[in-house]
């Protein structure tokens, strides 16, 4: 049994064929098309796929955005260049005549994680710092997903009622603030227009507006998992994504949350699976593990 598994991200899209003992082969990524119209993305995931289909038995999607009933649907319509709606799981089955499911692709992280947890862990949440802030919660050894699939969206949570506007409609959810488009955006003077990459970069190199802008970055991730800790009472909080897994990132997070009371204080720890915990998700989930 082999997976052919996708993840869909606002900024990159991965695809890779994943065995039944979870190895990862042939990893592939192209950026996540600029022009995100509904063609553009049928397009670059055809371009994707095409050179792995005929190696896999099954495609299993990790994707940024709600998945409900195999159509893909943005809680910020932003991080998908004002894409709303696609039929993501027709698509694929249409492209490569292969059973095909789909799940958020911070749920699919999640589970891969906790997979990968100790024994006597049965409450976690994964958290993705990256294009936007995606959450994933396991409770009781069960993957979160609700009635509607938004169970876990803990970037849409409140982190400053004077923040910025979202892209999904609220004031000051964390995803504005903390997440690679939340720093770029916030970024003025000589760092307007800078990405968070970028910015990241500067920061090492101790530019003081960008170490700021980390820094806030960091502080709000820790208020929102001291609200994870107190709405799920987990065991440990594990954290994605490109920013996330950027060097020093968590550290820094680790030092704010520290300052909070005892009572919030949880274990933190980088993502075991880096950058492919969305994939290696994807592929347990569709194999029923
Ligand atoms: P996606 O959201 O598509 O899953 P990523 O996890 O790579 O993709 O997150 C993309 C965001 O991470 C962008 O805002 C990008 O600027 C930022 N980013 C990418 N690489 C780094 C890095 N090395 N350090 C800090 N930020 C990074
Ligand atoms: C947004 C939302 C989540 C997603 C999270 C991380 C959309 C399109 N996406 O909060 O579903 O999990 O971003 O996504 O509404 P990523 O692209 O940063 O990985
Ligand atoms: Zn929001």
């Amino acid at each position: 049994m082999t997976t052919l598994a996708i993840d869909i991200g606002g900024t990159k899209l991965a695809a890779a064929l994943v065995d039944s003992d979870l190895q990862i082969r042939d990893r592939r990524e192209l950026p996540t098309p600029a022009s995100k119209t509904p063609d553009a993305l049928r397009a670059a995931l055809k371009a994707l796929v095409e050179p792995l289909q005929t190696q896999a038995t099954h495609v299993a999607i990790a994707s940024t955005g709600i998945i409900r009933d195999g159509v893909l649907l943005a809680i910020n319509p932003l991080n998908l260049g004002g894409l709303v709606h696609f039929p993501l799981v027709q698509t694929l089955n249409d492209l490569t005549g292969l059973p095909t499911m789909a799940v958020n692709d911070a749920q699919a992280a999640a589970w891969a994680e906790y997979r990968a947890l100790a024994d006597e862990i049965s409450d976690m949440a994964f958290i993705t710092v990256s294009t936007g802030v995606g959450g994933g919660v396991v409770s009781n050894g069960k993957l979160l997903t609700g009635s509607g699939g938004l169970a876990g969206h803990l970037g849409h949570t409140l982190a400053d009622p004077h923040g910025p506007l979202c892209g999904c409609g609220r004031v000051g959810c964390v995803e504005a603030i903390a997440s690679g488009r939340g720093i770029a955006a916030a970024a003025r003077d000589d760092l307007a227009g800078c990405d968070a990459k970028t910015i990241f970069v500067r920061a090492a190199q101790r530019h003081e507006q960008a170490m700021r802008l980390v820094a806030h970055s960091a502080a709000v991730v820790a208020r929102l998992i001291a609200d994870v800790k107190a709405t799920t009472d987990c065991q440990c909080v594990v954290i994605g994504g490109s920013v996330g897994l950027a060097e020093g990132y968590l550290v820094l997070v680790e030092s704010y949350l520290a300052q909070a009371p005892l009572a919030y204080h949880v274990k933190l720890q980088a993502a075991h699976y880096r950058h492919d915990a969305g994939l290696l998700g994807a592929a347990l989930l569709a194999q029923g593990e």
